[in-house]
């Protein structure tokens, strides 16, 4: 069993900060669970463009406001908390907080916790899967 609090994963190699947000990483690929789990930080006034080709990622509101935009229809979407958004295809979308969002998020396969958001907006092919 894995038991852990937000205070243990704060500050540790699992807290990873980028420009426009941070994630508190609780559940990685080491974990062998098949999903990685992490509790994410959208900063307020920020605009993220994010694409995962390689991942499955299901993210749920908790604190906070803001939308998402998908960019492959223009389709936007208002997000707060209690909002869910999956993005099971693999959709390029625009995240934009209004205020400070608090997202719990998941993917599969699951994170190692080394990925950053490439030019595109993607994070990298996890290892062993070919490039379809
Ligand atoms: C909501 C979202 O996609 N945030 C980007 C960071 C991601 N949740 C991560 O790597 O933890």
């Amino acid at each position: 069993m894995i038991v852990k609090t937000l205070e243990e994963v704060k500050g540790t190699v699992d807290h990873v900060e980028d420009k426009t947000w941070e994630s508190r990483r609780f559940i990685l690929e080491k974990d062998g669970v098949g999903f990685s789990m992490h509790d994410t930080i959208i900063y307020a006034g920020t605009e993220s463009i994010f694409w995962y080709k390689y991942h499955i990622e299901a993210v749920y509101c908790i604190e906070g406001e803001g939308e998402i935009e998908d960019l492959t229809n223009g389709k936007t979407y208002p997000i707060k908390p209690g909002t869910l958004y999956a993005l099971d295809g693999h959709e390029k979308h625009c995240l934009r907080a209004k205020t400070q969002m608090r997202m719990v998020c998941t993917f599969n396969p699951p994170c190692t916790g080394r990925e950053t958001h490439d030019e595109e907006g993607a994070y990298s092919l996890p290892a062993g899967k070919a490039n379809l």
